[in-house]
């Protein structure tokens, strides 16, 4: 089993047994007890031939990741409620497209911002997909992730409506989707192919929201450079162990302004002398921006 310098890639983890791609084909392997890292999806990784014909390949190693995304204590998942602080949640990841439905489920941007700082955190590129566009809602106010550089496209799964534009932002790259349940993430895989590859599930009950159809993450090779991770939808993104003092570290567009706060414990709250409200009243800074640092400074993370 010929890894190459890049190894074979990880698509799935279950339980005991990883799945990896070896030449385009999944096989079910076993990790080698003795591995440093336990393997997550998109890890590369050495295989070996079995010990005991019949027994599943080994994982011998886990090469050395880059672009690690981990999500903190206190995000829950269906199934990722392991109490473990943080929890690596998928290796090599070159960008994280942040899916939402124009409705069903309700547009929420907080969980945008919220990731937009994990993301952040983790230096890890963002991109917005809003999905649903057939629906003939309203889009949401874009404008503040737009002025920031933000990458957005604006996509139907369902009629097929801007999946150039997606095929486009993610070529050539390893790219997860994250939102949350039942906004579209697995029908946009099962869509950006042509064949039906993720599970989907309907959006029930009042308030439209998912199901949590997808139970772990899996990734999907599009094409040689290529890849979509698929994940399960998001409940509640916590950013529990973020200091607030670290908070303003994670907003690029404002963390430059503090040189000139008078305090250096400035909270970029109320403190007179701050140079982040002094920037927001100049005009420097977008107070929407600001706005979401407020929110996220004061709310219980
Ligand atoms: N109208 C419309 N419905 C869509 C579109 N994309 C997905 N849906 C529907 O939304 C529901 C949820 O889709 P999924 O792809 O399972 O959502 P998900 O984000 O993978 O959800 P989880 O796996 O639970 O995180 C399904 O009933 C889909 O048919 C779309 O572009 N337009
Ligand atoms: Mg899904
Ligand atoms: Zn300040």
């Amino acid at each position: 089993m010929e890894a190459g310098d890049r190894g074979h890639v990880v698509v799935e983890v279950h339980g005991i047994l990883v799945t990896v791609d070896i030449d385009g084909d999944p096989v079910r392997c076993s990790p080698a007890p003795a591995l440093d890292l336990y393997p997550v999806v998109g890890d590369r990784v050495t295989v070996s031939p079995p010990v005991l014909a019949g027994d599943p390949p080994v994982v011998t190693q886990v090469l050395a990741r880059r672009g690690a995304l981990t999500r903190l204590r206190g995000d829950s998942t269906r199934r990722s409620r392991d109490g473990a602080s943080e929890h690596v949640l998928a290796a090599n990841i070159d960008l994280a497209v942040i899916v939402a439905a124009v409705s069903r489920p309700p547009f929420h941007p907080r969980f945008i911002d919220r990731y937009m700082v994990l993301a952040q955190r983790g230096g890890i590129d963002v991109a917005l997909c809003i999905n649903k566009c057939d629906l003939g809602t309203e889009l949401p106010d874009l404008e503040v992730y737009r002025d920031l550089g933000l990458p957005i496209v604006k996509v139907s799964a369902k009629d097929g409506t801007g999946l150039d534009d997606l095929r486009a932002l993610i070529a050539g790259r390893t790219v997860v989707f994250t939102g949350h349940s039942g906004v579209g993430k697995s029908s946009l895989v099962n869509a950006l192919f042509a064949d039906e590859m993720a599970q989907t599930g309907d959006v029930g009950g009042k308030r439209g929201q998912g199901r949590h159809t997808t139970s772990r993450s899996a990734l999907f090779r599009i094409d040689a450079d290529t890849a979509v991770v698929d994940t399960p939808g998001i409940r509640s993104l916590s950013l529990a162990g973020i200091a607030r003092d670290e908070l303003i570290d994670l907003f690029p567009d404002l963390a430059p302004f503090t040189d000139s706060c008078r305090f250096r414990d400035c909270s970029h709250d109320h403190e007179p002398g701050c140079g982040v409200i002094a920037a927001v009243e100049a005009g420097k800074a977008a107070p929407a921006r600001y706005e979401i640092y407020l929110r996220l400074l004061t709310e219980d993370r």
